[in-house]
C-alpha cells in the first residue's frame, strides 16, 4: 500500500498511582502514538517510549524527533509498502526501538484491518484470552505496599510481581510473601543492582519466586550467567533482549532461562514473534513485558500474548490498574485474564472526543499532497 497520511498525537495521561522503580517516579504516561492512512485503510500505533532515557537510552520526544526527520520519510520513499517491509526499511536507523515499533504497528493495524484480520490471528496467536498479572511500584513503607498487593489480589489478579532495589528488596518481598503464601510472585530490578549483590540476591530463593528480572547492566550477560548458576529461582531478562541476536547470545550464555518480550524495546510486533520462535525452538519461555502502554499498545500485546510460547502472565493489567480515561474502549479483568478484542487489526478504536478532551496534540509528519 501507498502511505497517504501520518500523524503524531501526544496525549499526557496521568496515572492513577505513581509508578515508582529503581531509576525513577512515574505520575504521568507521555503516549505517542501513531495515527497513519494508506489508499486502502487506517491504522494506528503506540509508541511506548518512556518520557525519559532511564529505562533504555529511547524517550519519547527523541521518537517523535526520529520519526519525523528520518524514519517516515524512509517509508514514504517505498514503494509497494506492507507491515513487513518497515523493520528493513528502517534497519539504517540505528536504536529507536519504540519509534520503529510503532510505525510497524500502524501499518499492521491498516493492514489487517482492510483484509478484515486480527493481528492475533495475523501473529499466530492460539488463545482467545490471556492470562495477565500485574507490575506493582516500589512505596515508601512496607505496609503501604502489602496493601497494595492485596488491592490487586481483590480485584482478580492472580500474579504479581514487585519492583526491587538494593535497600527495597528482602524485606517487602518477604512481607508479601508472608500475606499471600500461595500467590505466583516475580520481582524487578531494572539493571539496579552490581556483580557484588549476587550473594545478597540469592537470599531471594527463601520467596518461591516465579523469576528474577534484570538485575544487572543491559550488556552484563556475565554477571547474569554467574547468579544464575547460583541461585535457584530463574533468572529472566528484560533489557538486555535488543534483538534476536541478543536473545540467542543470551541463552547461549546461560544469563537467563526466561525472555521477557517486549514490543517497544525489540522494535517491533513481527520482531516479538520471530524472537518468539526462536526462544521456543531453544524451549525457553517467554511471557509479554509492559511499558505503560495506552489502550493502543495493550491491545498489541494482548494480540502478541497468544502466541503459544507465552506460557507466563504477561504485564499486561486492565486499564483501570493505569489510568483514570485511557485513549480507547477500557480493557477489564475476566477473572485473571483480558480478551482478545474480536474486531480485525488492533481491534480497539481511538476516541477521537477523549483524545481532544485530554488535551491531545496533533502533528501531521506526512500530509497528503
Ligand atoms: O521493566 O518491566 C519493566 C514499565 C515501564 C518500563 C519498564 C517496565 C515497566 C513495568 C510495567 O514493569 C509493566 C506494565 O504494566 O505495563
Ligand atoms: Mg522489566
Amino acid at each position: 500500500m501507498t502511505l497517504r497520511r501520518v500523524e503524531l498525537v501526544r496525549v499526557d495521561l496521568p496515572l492513577v498511582r505513581p509508578f515508582r522503580t529503581s531509576y525513577g517516579t512515574e505520575t504521568h504516561r507521555d503516549v505517542l502514538l501513531v495515527h497513519m492512512e494508506t489508499d486502502d485503510d487506517e491504522g494506528w500505533g503506540e509508541v511506548a517510549a518512556q518520557a525519559g532515557p532511564f529505562y533504555n537510552e529511547e524517550f519519547v520526544d527523541a521518537s517523535a524527533m526520529v520519526i519525523e526527520r528520518f524514519a517516515v520519510p524512509a517509508l514514504a520513499a517505498a514503494d509497494h509498502l506492507t507491515a513487513a517491509d518497515v523493520g528493513p526499511a528502517l534497519a539504517r536507523i540505528k536504536g529507536y526501538p519504540a519509534a520503529k515499533a510503532g510505525l510497524e504497528m500502524a501499518l499492521l493495524d491498516a493492514e489487517l484491518r482492510a483484509s478484515g484480520t486480527r493481528l492475533a490471528d495475523r501473529l499466530g496467536g492460539v488463545r482467545d484470552a490471556v492470562e495477565v498479572g500485574v507490575s506493582v511500584g516500589m512505596t515508601g513503607s512496607v505496609a503501604t505496599l502489602v496493601e497494595v498487593v492485596a488491592g490487586h489480589v481483590d480485584e482478580g489478579y492472580r500474579r504479581v510481581k514487585l519492583k526491587i532495589e538494593p535497600g527495597f528488596d528482602t524485606e517487602p518481598v518477604g512481607a508479601v510473601r508472608d500475606a499471600f503464601p500461595d500467590l505466583p510472585l516475580q520481582v524487578d530490578a531494572n539493571a539496579s543492582y552490581g556483580p557484588s549483590d549476587i550473594e545478597h540476591l540469592c537470599a531471594l530463593d527463601a520467596f518461591g519466586l516465579l523469576m528474577v528480572e534484570q538485575p544487572f547492566a543491559a550488556d552484563d550477560l556475565a554477571t547474569h550467567a554467574a547468579l544464575a548458576r547460583q541461585m535457584a529461582t530463574p533468572v529472566c531478562l528484560d533489557e538486555s533482549i535488543t534483538s534476536a541476536r541478543a536473545a540467542a547470545a543470551a541463552i547461549d550464555a546461560g544469563a537467563c532461562s526466561i525472555v521477557n518480550l517486549k514490543v517497544a524495546r525489540v522494535g517491533g510486533l513481527l520482531a516479538c514473534a520471530s524472537l518468539h520462535d526462536l526462544c521456543r525452538e531453544r524451549s525457553v519461555p517467554v511471557w509479554c513485558g509492559g511499558m505503560l502502554e495506552s489502550g493502543v499498545g495493550r491491545a498489541a500485546n494482548i494480540a502478541l500474548a497468544t502466541l503459544p510460547g507465552f506460557t507466563y502472565p504477561g504485564d499486561i493489567s486492565a486499564t483501570s490498574r493505569y489510568f483514570h480515561r485511557d485513549v480507547t474502549e477500557p480493557f477489564e479483568l475476566t477473572g485473571s485474564q483480558l480478551a482478545v478484542p474480536t474486531g480485525p487489526g488492533l481491534g480497539v478504536t481511538v476516541d477521537e472526543g477523549a483524545l481532544a478532551e485530554l488535551g491531545g496534540t496533533r502533528r501531521d509528519v506526512l500530509a497528503p499532497d
